[in-house]
């Protein structure tokens, strides 16, 4: 009899043994499945890397210099990919403790994820260049891990109750009894809470690795993209230079050419497309005498213009920064509808992106001569994937939301009669001629400066008819005219610059600009719906007595 008892509590062990390797289990698949939706959320962000790789190099940054020279020497080019192998080894071993945790102390994995998910978050953090927008796949991540924890730790629960009526559970229920209903002699009451357990882990694994699948070929695909526009060379592109006086030297007005990396981006895909040059190609049909269809090469063998010019969003409000200023190289649409024959009648053109969005913009817009062009390049480069690589349009003095379809592929000449598109259909205005605006940006919001000559500064715009003065004033005193910088044309923004004294004390500035015709910006203040803000920026300062 106590021989048999001895057996019985081997059996036992056993049985709770098995148990917690399933709980293990449990754990591993769930931290997996995480680490699978965060790689597929980095990949369809289009970042760089996913957070596994900012791990490994946020690892490879804090590893002391000699020891990191020693284990590249000692593992040749292959050390990173080592590294990814040993942070998965270690993910691992920590995502099965963490189920095996969870067993008894459901906080144990909460608390554990949340850790894990801070330091990710602090390795992408660290990355260079990476934004708020990178920390998404670490919450995608983080959210499976407890999801799926969740999901898989239910059932395993259910069979440890069954096995354990006095509901203790853990290393103390070793010593209740262990009612013996299953097949597998191995202790697990509950075959069917076991079942389910096992069929749903093997669901989310098996999700897990086609999530991951996807997101490899998503990654693979945009990446192949993103080389191709890097080895991209548009010849002639970027050699229109910046005006000599187009920058007045302050340092804090926003530069008067905007980097590709800085320009503002808006749009509605939340995949940016990512198109070969070899698989784009554009059609001009509709109204129209020949239809057009053209590839990258056709466009690329066309004659081309270049010009600086701002684009601006709708969207900005007063004072705001959806708005810069680029060199742009491209094709004429004003030729390339001529060559397809316009048909009396049409005054609006639908343009469709790769990825749906829809704009209407006025015929006599992309037939006139104020330059408007499929661009193929943005200062010199070909254009950035997020700013519409390989095409977009671009006409000067209109905003964005009516003209500067990005990943464009199709041209519709028609009526503004016959359709609504995108924005139109949300309560947009239909025409979206630009409207004249002037932004402070010396100082800055709350600054303070020493009372005395403050210099205040800005940029200035109103594309197709130009600005041609800008004035500020302090506290609704009088209007101090400004210097202008130098512009190539009325297509670009203005910087413009001046100095006033300004007595201690707290004081708002304001800005206004008048047009080549002499129009003077309004001060009536209108939202930035349905066709553009109006009214005037402000900024508060404070100016400290300098005794
Ligand atoms: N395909 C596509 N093109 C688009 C948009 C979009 O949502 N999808 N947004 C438009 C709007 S509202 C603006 S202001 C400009 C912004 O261009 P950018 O992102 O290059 O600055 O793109 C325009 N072109
Ligand atoms: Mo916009």
């Amino acid at each position: 009899m106590p021989e048999q008892h001895a057996w019985g509590r081997v059996g036992h062990n056993r049985g709770v043994e098995a148990r917690a390797g399933l709980w293990r289990l449990a754990g591993l698949v769930a931290g997996l499945a995480g680490l699978a939706t965060s790689y597929t959320a980095a990949m369809v962000l289009t970042i760089r890397e996913s957070p596994v790789v900012a791990i490994a190099e946020g690892v490879i940054r804090l590893t002391p210099g000699p020891v990191a020279d020693f284990v590249i020497r000692f593992f040749g080019a292959s050390n990173k990919a080592l590294l990814l192998v040993m942070i998965f080894l270690i993910a691992g071993l920590v995502f099965a403790a963490l189920g095996r945790a969870a067993r008894t102390r459901w906080w144990v994995p909460l608390a554990g994820y949340s850790v894990l998910a801070l330091l990710t978050a602090a390795a992408v953090i660290a990355q260079r260049g990476s934004t708020t927008v990178d920390l998404l796949p670490v919450v995608v991540g983080y959210l499976t891990w407890l999801l799926v924890l969740a999901l898989l730790v239910a059932p395993l629960r259910r069979a440890d109750r069954a096995a354990d009526p006095a509901g203790v559970g853990g290393p103390v229920a070793t010593e209740a009894p262990e009612p013996r209903t299953d097949a597998y002699g191995d202790g697990a009451a509950t075959p069917q809470g076991r079942r389910t357990f096992l069929v749903r882990a093997v669901l989310v694994a098996g999700a897990a690795v086609a999530v991951a699948g996807a997101g490899k070929v998503l990654g693979t695909g945009r990446r192949a993209v993103e080389e191709t526009r890097r080895l991209l060379r548009i010849e002639g592109a970027g050699l229109t230079p910046a005006p000599r006086g187009a920058s007045l030297g302050l340092q804090a007005i926003a530069p008067w050419q905007t980097p590709n990396d800085e320009f503002y981006l808006i749009h509605t895909a939340l995949v940016v497309p990512a198109i070969a040059p070899v698989d784009w190609s554009l059609r001009i049909h509709g109204m129209v005498e020949r239809e057009i269809v053209l590839t990258y090469d056709d466009l690329l063998a066309r004659e081309r213009t270049e010009a600086w010019v701002t684009l601006n969003c709708v969207s900005n409000p007063v004072g705001g920064d959806l708005v810069g200023n680029a060199l742009w190289t491209g094709v004429l649409t004003s030729e390339l509808l001529a060559e397809a024959g316009v048909l009396d009648g049409a005054d609006a053109v639908l343009q469709t992106s790769e990825d749906g969005w829809t704009c209407g913009t006025p015929l006599a817009a992309l037939t006139d001569d104020r330059g408007a062009m499929l661009a193929v390049a943005m200062n010199g480069e070909a254009l950035p994937i997020e700013h519409g690589f390989p095409v977009r349009t671009l006409v000067p003095g209109l905003y964005g939301y009516v003209s500067a379809t990005k990943w464009v592929v199709d041209l519709e000449v028609t009526r503004f009669a016959d359709f609504s598109a995108y924005w139109t259909q949300r309560g947009w205005g239909e025409q979206g001629p630009v409207k004249i605006a002037s932004r402070i940006d010396v100082p800055r919001s709350g600054e303070s400066l020493p009372a005395g000559k403050i210099a205040f500064g800005g940029v200035a715009w109103m594309q197709g008819t130009g600005v041609s003065a800008v004035e500020f004033s302090v506290d609704d005193g009088e209007w101090v005219p400004a210097t202008l910088g130098k512009v190539p044309s009325a297509d670009t923004w203005v910087q413009w610059a001046g100095t006033t004294d300004v007595a201690p004390g707290d004081h708002v500035v304001r800005v206004r600009a008048t047009d080549a015709d002499g129009n003077v910006q309004t001060d009536v203040e209108r939202d930035v719906l349905p066709d553009g803000a109006t009214g005037l920026d402000a900024v508060d300062f404070t100016a400290t007595d300098t005794d």
